[in-house]
């Protein structure tokens, strides 16, 4: 059974990542963050529960949807912020932006573009485990849009075959971009899989981050103790638009705020008042916000990447290596 940790320290990761992401919304508006920004706004509690029942040694791999995974594994709202910045101050020295984050100390290993592409490389990150057997787990989060990809199908494959010691998560929002998940997979249980490739599944609506942590946990457990992959389908919703540039017209309003009504932070805060009392939750939603200043004003104030690291990383030149 996996150790559920304080309810405080759970939601305290919710809340800086949701403050964390609305400065960061802001400042894209601002122009200060460029490219792609891909929010997570709503899916907190999976990226947080899931790192609650995760050794500071495991592996975890996501989408480009990443930022909450980063925050939730341990990397600093300044070096996040930062990153999302283009600044050399960043997470990766502000190459990577939003949608490459990686952090090799927590074994965070991206942030990845590409639909479906990083499930063979956590694939092959659990095989490396197996292999050296150095008893660790490899989670790799998905959203739905990954599951009619063939990349998911051969991840799948092999990690059956070769009783991997992984935990694929499909985060399932309902849409992919703008197509709703009836237009893009004939069968809506995406755990159905787990059938064709012979692997246990959980799948279960998120809503309370405690839940989230024993329901990952068990797999994640299954994975360590039997080298045994599992396929979890956390059901989940997306508050914003699927990146910044996204209106949102394919959703009625209705339907969003319905969902905001069931904000798993929502109701993490409100059982955290009802155990500790509001002047703790306040505590809480105080640090945060002094946390998030400084990480902006961290990353207003950082230098940009200098030749010395865009020649020999990014751009041929007489640098390079
Ligand atoms: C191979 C590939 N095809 C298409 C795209 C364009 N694309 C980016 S995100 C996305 C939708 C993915 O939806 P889903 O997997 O449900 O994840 P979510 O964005 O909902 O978290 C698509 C089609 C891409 N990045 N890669």
């Amino acid at each position: 059974m996996t150790n559920v940790p304080e309810l405080a320290a759970l939601y305290r990761k919710m809340q800086l990542i949701r403050r964390v992401e609305e400065e960061a919304a802001r400042a894209y508006a601002q122009g200060k963050i460029g490219g792609f920004l891909h929010l997570y706004i709503g899916q907190e509690a999976i990226a947080v529960g899931a790192d609650a029942a995760l050794r500071p040694t495991d592996y975890a791999l996501t989408t480009y949807r990443d930022h909450g995974l980063a925050l939730a594994r341990g990397m600093s709202a300044r070096a996040l912020m930062a990153e999302l910045f283009g600044k050399a101050t960043g997470a990766c020295q502000g190459l990577g932006g939003s949608m490459h984050v990686f952090d090799a100390e927590r074994r965070m290993l991206g942030g990845y573009g590409i639909v479906g592409g990083h499930l063979p490389l956590a694939t092959g990150t659990a095989f490396a485990s197996k292999y050296r057997g150095d008893g660790g787990v490899t989670i790799c989060f998905f959203g739905e849009g990954s599951v009619p990809i063939g990349e998911f199908h051969e991840a799948m494959t092999l990690a059956s075959l070769w009783k991997l010691p992984i935990v694929f998560v499909c985060e399932n929002n309902g849409y992919a971009m703008g197509t709703p998940i009836d237009r893009v997979l004939p069968v809506h249980e995406v755990t159905s899989h787990a059938v064709s490739y012979g692997i246990p599944s959980d799948r279960f609506v998120v809503e309370c981050v405690r839940e989230v942590v024993t329901r990952i946990g068990a797999a994640v457990e299954r994975a360590r103790t039997e080298s045994t992959p599992t396929l979890v389908e956390c059901l989940t919703y997306r508050f914003r638009g699927h990146s910044m540039s996204d209106p949102g017209k394919y959703r009625t309003s209705e339907e969003v705020e319905a969902h905001k009504r069931r904000d798993p932070l929502v109701r993490a805060r409100a059982e955290l008042v009802a155990e500790r009392g509001e002047a703790a939750a306040a505590a809480i939603d105080a640090e945060i916000e002094a946390e998030v200043a400084d990480a902006v004003a961290f990353s207003d104030t950082s230098p940009e990447p200098t030749a010395d690291v865009l020649e020999p990383t990014t751009y041929a030149g007489p640098f390079a290596r």
